[in-house]
């Protein structure tokens, strides 16, 4: 099998825009930094990163018959609201279960951003008590019976679309992409920077590099703050994608590097380093991140260039994984 063998559902615009992030960089004073933006991949509910795994589950769902996405993730979740963003573009139903993951204070927290979305593209959203946790939950197997006990036929998305066979698949795909743009742009990315949160992302980025000629560092910044339950299912999924797209080879420990410091000390709540990285980037490129995600990876990436880890004569894409509707639950902090 290679990966042009499974098929994709079209939801994105075609490939993600990149571009050079001058004022950045300069005031870094140190490696050329370029962004990706998968923020503006589609025209889907805002996009992001689930947008693109969801190509691939969306169309084994349609080719299996199934009618109604069954997803979970935080109140706030990012990729819940693309669930339901390509259920309605396709015409499915999608039942989310939305937990709360994250004990912000913000009185509107589960009024605006991301499930104020859902709930205008007409999702069943459910709200549950219970606390983050990236593995399979019992709301979400209860929420799989309900539709089946109802007449439906559910097709189960894990959270972030991760711990799923196809879920590797759209960032894979990303991998290639960035190939060819490079040749259009004349330019090598020898370094990446990724959010890692359920895995996927970054594990597809992994197998989709694996078997291309020329090396390249694809650092994971760890958002979970549990960085060995991310490490571990990001190394599963980059396994089994890499095994499923056919790399004839065994991925090393080394091309598996996700790295801590930025996550704070709990999903879902930002810290100085977070705050700061979200002002410098808007300040400097009006490149708007969040503060679950994208806020703490663009730390990392500031910290790692400021400390020399990432070299002065480094060109390095940062992955922009979208999330910026959350924003509106977190406004007392700005
Ligand atoms: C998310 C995930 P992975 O989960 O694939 O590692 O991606 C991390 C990530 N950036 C990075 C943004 C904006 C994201 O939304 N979000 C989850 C969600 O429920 O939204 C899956 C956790």
């Amino acid at each position: 099998m290679s990966l042009d063998s499974f098929q994709r559902y079209p939801l994105l615009f075609g490939p993600s825009p990149i571009h050079p992030l001058e004022r950045l960089s300069e005031h870094l004073g140190g490696a050329r930094i370029w962004a990706k933006r998968e923020d503006c991949n589609s025209g889907l509910a805002f996009g992001g990163n689930k947008t693109r795994k969801l190509e691939y589950l969306v169309h084994d769902a349609l080719s299996k018959g199934a009618d109604t996405l069954v997803s979970i993730g935080g109140v706030q979740s990012n990729h819940t609201r693309q669930v339901a963003a390509a259920a309605a573009r396709t015409g499915l139903k999608a039942v989310l279960v939305q937990e709360s993951w994250v004990d912000w204070p913000d009185p509107v927290n589960d009024k605006v951003g991301n499930i104020l979305l859902s709930r205008i593209m007409g999702a069943d959203v459910r709200l549950v008590e219970a606390g983050f946790g990236i593995g399979f939950k019992d709301s979400w197997y209860q929420a799989l019976d309900d539709v089946k006990n109802s007449g439906g036929t559910p097709y189960p998305i894990p959270a972030g679309a991760s711990d799923h066979p196809l879920g590797g698949l759209g960032f894979a795909n990303w991998a290639y992409e960035v190939q060819r743009q490079e040749r259009e742009l004349g330019v090598f990315f020898d370094t990446i920077i990724v959010a890692a949160g359920t895995g996927s992302t970054q594990a597809g980025m992994i197998a989709g590099f694996a078997d291309q000629d020329r090396p390249r560092r694809v650092l994971g910044i760890d958002i979970t703050a549990t960085l060995a339950e991310t490490r571990a299912q990001v190394e599963k999924i980059a396994r089994s994608t890499a095994e499923l797209i056919g790399v004839r080879r065994d991925l090393r420990d080394d091309e598996i590097t996700v790295l801590d410091g930025w996550a704070g000390d709990l999903y879902g709540i930002p810290v100085d380093s977070t705050v700061d990285a979200i002002r410098l980037s808007g300040s400097l490129e009006g490149m708007i991140l969040d503060p679950v995600y994208e806020g703490k990876s663009m730390a990392g990436l500031i910290d790692l260039i400021r400390n020399g880890l990432i070299p002065t004569d480094a060109t390095v894409l940062y992955a922009h994984l979208g999330g910026q509707p959350a924003l509106n639950a977190y406004s007392g902090i700005f």
